[in-house]
């Protein structure tokens, strides 16, 4: 097995067809493939997917799935057009009698947070205006994946990726994406993560049973463009969960809930010293200013959280 920081370089250097090579057109131990495994599971095949360009695109391959339901492949920026296009045309059929309703299917958007935070925000917002009857994935692996993992509006404070290096990383905080479409009053939004997947599944089930716009924010931890080990997938997404760098929440009738608290939580630090995209702060000397920075604006998230 190659070292972290061999692999971490390398996948830096990548051109934007790594993912075809072996055989196989997705990396182990990627993170939003387990969730979307685990979001399938619960939706059932009655789904069809709209999916905006990204890794998982790569699961599809005309005329094949590897669902039993319906997959349809959109430019980043229209997913959620899409959606609506697809969602009209069930609600057609249906009214006409030319499907019977046994024949309706769920339509989900699942999208990345390079669609999803940046050239898809607008396509989002009208559909969630208009009320699209929706459920938005959106698998944040915190950069654009599938082009050797540039900068996106998701990626985290002071993280190195393809296009933000340097001693400091990434000088933008992380857009809130789940607070924009809390602002939009939507039926339902909640945070979630494939290495909860109890956590998970609940929310997958409570946003099957409502109709109208609703998101799963799902981090999806990705080895490749992260820096760690394959195996490594289950500890670095727990780890997120147990610092509280990555809240799992839910917002359900017009109320914000934590899914879960942890106290004592970990120290931030161990999230990101298991991670080569965060190396520079710890070698080749501790940057404590930035280290202390990143747990500031952690603990500001969880002060008063009961
Ligand atoms: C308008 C446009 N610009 C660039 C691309 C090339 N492209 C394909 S996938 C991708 C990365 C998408 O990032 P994200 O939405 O985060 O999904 P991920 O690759 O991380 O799964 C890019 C830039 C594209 N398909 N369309
Ligand atoms: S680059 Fe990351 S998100 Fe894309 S398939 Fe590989 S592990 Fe998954
Ligand atoms: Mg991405």
């Amino acid at each position: 097995m190659r070292d972290r920081e061999t692999r971490f370089r390398r996948m830096n250097d990548l051109p934007s067809t790594h993912l075809l090579g072996g055989g196989t057109a997705m990396c182990a131990g990627c993170g939003g493939l387990l969730a979307v495994q685990e979001i399938y599971d619960v939706l059932g095949p009655r789904t069809v997917f709209v999916n905006a360009a990204g890794c998982m695109s790569l699961l599809s391959i005309y005329p094949f799935t590897p669902f039993r339901g319906s997959w349809l492949y959109t430019a980043m920026a229209c997913a959620p057009a899409g959606a609506q296009g697809v969602r009209d045309a069930l609600d057609i059929l249906l009214r006409k009698g030319r499907i019977p309703p046994e024949e309706n299917l769920d339509v989900v958007t699942l999208a990345g947070d390079g669609a999803s935070y940046g050239m898809g925000l607008s396509a989002t917002s009208a559909a969630i205006d208009r009320g699209l009857d929706f459920l938005y994935v959106c698998y944040d692996n915190e950069g654009y994946a599938n082009t050797g993992q540039q900068q996106s509006a998701a990626t985290p404070f002071a993280a190195n990726t393809a296009t933000t290096g340097g001693a400091l990383g990434n000088p933008l905080a992380k857009k809130d994406l789940f607070g924009l479409w809390v602002a939009n009053r939507p039926i339902y939004a909640a945070t979630a993560i494939a290495s909860e997947p109890v956590d998970l599944a609940r929310k997958v089930e409570k946003a099957a049973s409502l109709r109208g716009p609703r998101l799963l924010l799902v981090l999806a931890p990705c080895p490749t463009g992260w820096g760690f080990e394959p195996g490594e997938l289950v500890e670095i997404g727990r780890l997120a969960v147990a610092t509280g760098i990555f809240p799992l929440m839910e917002w359900v009738d017009g109320r914000l809930h934590h899914t879960k608290v942890r106290r004592p939580r970990l120290p931030v630090e161990s999230y990101l010293k298991a991670q080569g995209r965060f190396r520079h702060l710890f070698e080749p000397a501790r940057n404590d200013a930035v280290l202390q920075e990143i747990q500031r604006r952690v603990d500001a998230h969880w002060e008063g959280v009961g």
